[in-house]
């Protein structure tokens, strides 16, 4: 089987600079390395044009910089689309977590009737144009995946040919969930494991019970979207959002490693490793051995 790397080297959806330089950095933690000792073959097609912060107009402040991001998710979605058609396994480096619209548009472009999200991260990533306390569209790339958003932002996922059923996501590590998502979570009805969850329960139980649901819905394809901010900051500091009381090193690594029993997965992201606030690169480094975790790295 064979993995097809994207680099989005974007930063436009985050107040913060520095997610840009992610798959560069995620590629000198030797990422091609880790993945052929596990054994896949690996087709690495670079990295997509994203425009330059400084070179754009002011931005709209509810929704930053969504006019370069827009091209950005549909360009993403039709790499990812012609990959997931020729049986390849994509894997979309970041970049700032906006571009997970893409990324998943591009599943759902190639007809992927069977696919569900796991999403971890910190945050819900569940705000639109109205629930904002920030305008920065890394923090609204759920709503845009499952369609529950206002029409401001919505108007931008036209391109999309249909929006993935809700409960096809399961969020894994909330820890920071602002008002307006709080209210919207609730009503979509979305399956979300908080850190308190993960404290009681164990991450592999909460893995665990996110497959069963998502395969209790026909998901025969899982797309892991994998914020590096979900991970404690002591470990992953090189993130934009660092925030406290997240997963641990093998709490993450366990996780990554239940995805690979499962051998559904069909594809993942790295998203919002920013080398910038990293430390010897160090985040980029977890990032490459999580990355190996999921797709098969066994320790024995
Ligand atoms: C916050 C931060 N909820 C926002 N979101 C982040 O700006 O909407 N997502 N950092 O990764
Ligand atoms: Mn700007
Ligand atoms: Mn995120
Ligand atoms: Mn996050």
């Amino acid at each position: 089987m064979e993995v097809g790397i994207v680099g989005v080297p974007m930063d436009l959806g985050s107040s913060r600079r520095g997610t840009d330089m992610g798959p560069s950095a995620i590629r000198y933690a030797r990422l091609t390395e880790a993945l052929r000792q596990v054994g896949w073959q690996v087709r690495d097609l670079g990295n997509l044009e994203v425009p330059v912060a400084e070179s754009l107009d002011a931005a709209n402040p509810r929704l930053k910089h969504i006019e370069a991001i827009e091209p950005v998710w549909r360009l993403l979605a039709q790499r990812v689309a012609r990959m997931v058609t020729e049986g390849r396994v994509p894997l979309v480096l970041g970049g700032d977590h906006s571009l997970a619209v893409g990324s998943v548009g591009g599943f759902l472009s190639a007809g992927a009737g069977d696919l569900g999200v796991l999403w971890f991260d910190a945050h819900a990533d569940f705000n639109d144009a109205a629930t904002t306390p920030s305008g920065n569209v890394h923090g609204m790339p759920v709503a845009c995946i499952v369609g529950k958003g206002d029409p401001e932002l919505l108007a931008h996922t036209r391109w999309l040919p249909r929006y993935l059923p809700p409960d096809r996501l399961v969020m894994i590590g909330l820890r920071d969930v602002d008002p307006g998502e709080r209210e919207k979570l609730r009503q979509t009805g979305m399956v979300t494991y908080t850190m308190q969850q993960i404290d009681e329960l164990g991450i592999a139980e909460v893995t665990r019970r996110a497959l069963q649901h998502l395969q209790g819905r026909g998901v025969r394809r899982l797309y892991v979207s994998f914020d590096v901010d979900v991970v404690d900051p002591d470990v992953a500091p090189g993130v934009g959002t660092p925030v406290v009381g997240g997963l641990t090193y093998r709490e993450s690594h366990l996780a990554m490693e239940i995805v690979a029993e499962s051998r559904l997965l069909a594809g993942m992201e790295v998203v919002e490793v920013n080398p910038i606030r990293d430390v010897h690169n160090r985040t980029a480094e977890v990032a490459v051995a999580l990355i190996a975790s999921a797709f098969g790295k066994r320790i024995l």
